[in-house]
């Protein structure tokens, strides 16, 4: 009997670690900025067109990329002024890395004439999250400068190095004068998994009742498989939290709450449902 012990320990000991490695994918097609993703815009420069206003308070934004034909990352680097350098920041959530992990990721500069091309840095922290703790221990993976623009390029780096540290890595664009940069399905292999939290846009069948929405109120169904702690979550297209309600604990099956839209302009939201290992989301819009 010790024996056979002995022997499921071993098993368990040598299985663990294996099924435990994930490759984590950010491919932005929900929309919206990855959650734990920390964005810095270290330069402040203002964007020369009106029509890139989002910028001014945000280095980096999901985008629907006709070059792509899909949703991305997005940077820019074209300032009034040809103002320069860009250093806008797009911080990954950490990670702890196992054997043989591998970051690959596709890229392309937006500028058609090619006169533009964007340029940015791929970095390694072991620290914090933050620009400071970037520019003072993060390590320069990468430098590409420029990136292309006629195709996209697809990259990989390998960070086996870094096996058993937990890590945040990062995209800096750091073009003198350019147009944009579009990043997308950035992905690391080999990632040790604790606790994350799923995106299943489909999970909790969230639909938005009445929708699109003409009333200060708008219901949203959905149905958990257990009862769970939710909480509801209003964005707009650029990820930006605009409401966070906490429902408490529910009922497992169909439950509906109410959100209030009086403060909402008209346009398109994205609501989630979110329980502490999934997430649901559902279109909004609001009519006025
Ligand atoms: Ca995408
Ligand atoms: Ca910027």
């Amino acid at each position: 009997m010790k024996r056979l012990v002995q022997l499921a320990l071993a098993l368990f000991l040598f299985w663990a670690p294996a099924m435990a490695q994930e490759t984590v994918t950010y491919d932005f097609e929900d929309g919206l900025m990855p959650e734990g993703f920390t964005l810095i815009n270290a330069d402040m420069l203002i964007p020369a067109s009106e029509s890139d206003s989002a910028f001014i308070d945000s280095a980096w934004i999901v985008f629907e990329s006709g070059l792509f034909n899909s949703w991305a990352a997005l940077s820019l680097s074209w300032y009034v002024d040809d103002a320069g350098p860009a250093d806008d920041w797009m911080i990954l959530p950490r990670l702890t890395l196992g054997d043989g992990a591998v970051l690959s990721w596709k890229a392309q500069s937006t500028t058609s004439s090619g006169n533009f091309p964007d340029s940015y840095q791929v970095l390694l922290n072991t620290g914090a999250p933050s620009y400071e703790d970037f520019s003072e221990n993060g390590e320069i993976l990468l430098t590409v400068a420029p990136e292309g623009y006629q195709t996209a390029q697809f990259r990989e780096i390998d960070l086996s190095a870094y096996a058993g540290q937990s890590v945040h890595l990062a995209f800096r664009n750091i073009t003198p004068s350019g147009d944009a940069l579009l990043v997308d399905d950035i992905s690391i292999s080999n990632v040790i998994m604790t606790n994350t939290r799923e995106v299943d846009n489909a999970y909790f069948g969230l639909t938005v009742l009445s929708n699109p929405i003409s009333q200060g109120r708008a219901q949203v169904a959905y149905t958990l498989p257990e009862a769970a702690e939710v909480n509801l979550m209003v964005q707009d297209l650029m990820g930006r939290t605009l409401q966070m309600l906490p429902l408490g604990e529910q009922f497992p099956g169909r439950n509906i709450a109410e959100i209030s839209t009086a403060q909402l302009p008209a346009g398109a939201y994205l609501i989630s449902i979110r329980t502490k290992d999934k997430i649901g989301t559902a279109r909004m819009v609001v009519r006025r």
